[in-house]
């Protein structure tokens, strides 16, 4: 796969972009500035920007509880995000939502979701009404070793694959759902092989090498959008946090963590930028510095926005 320096520097912004609001996010919640409960995606990048490199305003993704990934890589605007975070009338649900409800429907984004493997059947449906409408677009369901063990895999894999649906099925196998390890919760942990149940394609990529996810997830995306059917593409990973902001994770092997910090996707691909593809440093650091700029604007933007007013508390809420 040869990609142009443009994309390769594009995919970085995605990463860079991510990690660096995922800090934030982080340190926030520490300093209990954000509500509620944020999960966060360090360590993850790779992923979301990987498979949403293959994408357009066309294409819809679903997302789940760790969702500030998926929905940054697909394009939803950081200012709204965090004042989301924080409870402000100016984030994407007017506060009232939180980190696992951002949802962008003009962009793609059909919604991180609290409840796993509550995109499955979200993302077959939209692949349907893709066919149907007959856009070209595809779907991409973003979901955790955890979710493949929902009924919901099963039913929405099936159909999908019974009717050819353009979607793409991404487990994120962060070898860990909440506090119980991959072995003690799948029979079988080679997660891509249960493709052959649906007779579809299945593959397995190290989810730290954002070119082997952008690659793969290319192909199988390409496929779907000529009507060959969906796949599944299981990337492995790991969460550099605790499930969720304030778990210290000591449930983790120090030996393990240690080797997966070690395959941090950012440096990783940070070095490949500079040493194979021969970009510019300069270039690297200011996508870096612009990024920087545009967290600390979001937070500012956050702290700015007002209080959801009272009398709104139930608009919204019945359709
Ligand atoms: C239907 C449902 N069951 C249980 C939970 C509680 N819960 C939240 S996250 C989580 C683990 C999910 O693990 P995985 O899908 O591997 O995602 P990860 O957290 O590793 O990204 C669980 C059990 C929930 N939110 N929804």
């Amino acid at each position: 796969m040869t990609l142009k320096n443009e994309q390769l520097l594009s995919m970085y912004e995605t990463m860079y972009k991510i990690r660096k609001f995922e800090e934030k996010a982080s340190e926030l919640f520490a300093d209990s500035l954000i509500p509620g409960f944020v999960h966060l995606y360090i360590g993850e990048e790779a992923v979301a920007a990987g498979v949403c490199s293959n994408l357009s305003d066309k294409d819809y993704i679903t997302s789940t509880h760790r969702g500030h990934g998926h929905v940054i890589a697909k394009g939803a605007d950081l200012n709204k995000m965090m004042a989301e975070l924080f409870g402000k009338a100016d984030g994407y649900c007017k506060g009232k939502g939180g980190s696992m409800h951002i949802a962008d429907v003009d962009k793609g984004i059909l919604g991180a979701n609290g409840i796993v493997g509550g995109g499955h059947a979200i993302s077959t449906g939209a692949a349907l009404a893709c066919k149907m409408q007959n856009t070209g677009g595809v779907a991409i369901c973003f979901f955790g070793d955890g979710a493949s063990n929902r009924g919901t895999f099963h039913e929405s894999i099936n159909l999908g694959a019974l009717w050819k649906l353009p979607v793409l099925y991404v487990i994120e196998n962060n070898l860990w759902g909440e506090f119980c390890p991959v072995e003690q919760s799948c029979s079988d942990t080679n997660l891509c092989g249960r493709a052959r149940a649906y007779g579809i394609p299945g593959e397995c990529v190290d989810g730290n090498d954002v070119l082997a996810v952008c690659e793969a997830a290319g192909k199988l995306i390409e496929r779907a959008r000529k009507g060959e059917g969906p796949s599944i593409l299981e990337c492995l990973t790991w969460r550099h946090h605790g499930h969720f902001e304030g778990d210290p994770a000591d449930y983790k092997d120090p030996a393990q963590q240690e080797a997966w910090l070690a395959k941090d996707p950012i440096p990783r691909f940070r070095s490949h930028l500079i040493e194979k593809a021969k970009i510019a440093t300069a270039a690297v650091e200011e996508i870096e510095t612009r990024i920087n700029g545009m967290v600390e604007e979001a937070v500012a933007f956050a702290q700015n926005s007002p209080d959801p007013d009272p009398s709104s508390l139930l608009d919204d809420v019945y359709a």
